[in-house]
């Protein structure tokens, strides 16, 4: 492939280029040299793709990119992680699970980059991972959590008017009297550590590498040696 950098910033910044030209094929490229120069994948997607991904929010909200190029970005991001995901789950520990965690993107949200990632940390260092995908409706994130016994519900939501489902969520738990049995983690763009505590969540995750951290947290696993999966 011609025209790759050999500084690391400017990989990142070629990275993130690809995103914003809706260059799939460049993406996912990219996403390869990263793997084949062993860099450190959290930052390859960190520093590289999401600040792409990023971008191209940005383009759409100030009017320059419409609808189809935000698909497109989106689909550019997601070349890269499918590049980078086997390579991430490879690192996978085998080892009885730490935890367990449902989690999914909240009803009315379709947005899934983030919570894919999000649960492939999570299952990488050696939690067992119950993804249920996007738009997932209140009640079957109980049931699932139900289900599978699970530590904790991760609940994610991209969007001011679906954000206000994570909270409808932990209303449902105790309402059921069920409030105490599962931890709830929250995250995605819009939400922060004050809008966790406004709502009764045990944690908001800023971020894929802080997540992991806090759910290592709530199943009191923080210090296991093992864990320095990434
Ligand atoms: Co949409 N979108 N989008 N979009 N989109 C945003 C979120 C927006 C901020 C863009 C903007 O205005 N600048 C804006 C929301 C505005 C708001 O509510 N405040 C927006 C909008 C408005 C919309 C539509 C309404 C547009 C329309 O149709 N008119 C529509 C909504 C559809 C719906 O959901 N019902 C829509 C659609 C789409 C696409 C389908 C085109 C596509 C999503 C494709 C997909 O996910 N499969 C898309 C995209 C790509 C974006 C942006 C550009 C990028 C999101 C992303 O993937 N980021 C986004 C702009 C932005 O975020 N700057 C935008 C990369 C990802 C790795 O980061 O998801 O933040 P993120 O996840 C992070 C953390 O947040 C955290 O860790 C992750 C990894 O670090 N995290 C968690 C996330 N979930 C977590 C859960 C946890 C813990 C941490 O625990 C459970």
């Amino acid at each position: 492939m011609s025209d790759v950098p050999e500084a690391l910033e400017q990989l990142y910044a070629a990275m993130a280029e690809s995103v914003v030209k809706l260059d799939k094929k460049r993406a996912a490229e990219l996403a390869q040299v990263g793997l084949d120069r062993d860099l450190d994948l959290n930052e390859v997607i960190e520093k590289g793709f999401v600040v792409g991904v990023q971008q191209v929010g940005e383009l759409w909200a100030s009017g320059e990119y419409f609808l189809p190029e935000l698909v497109m970005g989106a689909e550019a991001m997601k070349a890269a992680m499918a590049v980078l995901n086997p390579a991430i789950l490879a690192r996978k520990i085998a080892r009885e699970p730490i935890g367990r965690v449902v989690i999914g993107t909240i009803e009315g949200d379709i947005h899934d980059i983030g919570k894919t990632l999000v649960a492939t940390m999570l299952n990488t260092v050696g939690f067992e991972v119950t993804d249920l995908g996007k738009n997932v409706k209140v009640d079957r994130f109980i049931a699932m959590a139900e289900e599978k016994n699970a530590d904790i519900i991760g609940i994610s939501a991209l969007l001011t008017t679906t954000m206000v489902g994570q909270k409808k969520v932990i209303d449902e738990l105790k309402k059921r009297g069920l409030r105490e049995r599962f931890k709830v983690i929250v995250g995605g763009a819009p939400t922060s550590k004050r809008w966790a505590n406004e709502i009764g969540a045990d944690g908001q995750g800023p971020n894929a590498m802080e997540s992991v951290e806090l759910a290592k947290r709530l199943v009191g696993a923080a210090d296991s040696a093992v864990l320095a999966a990434s």
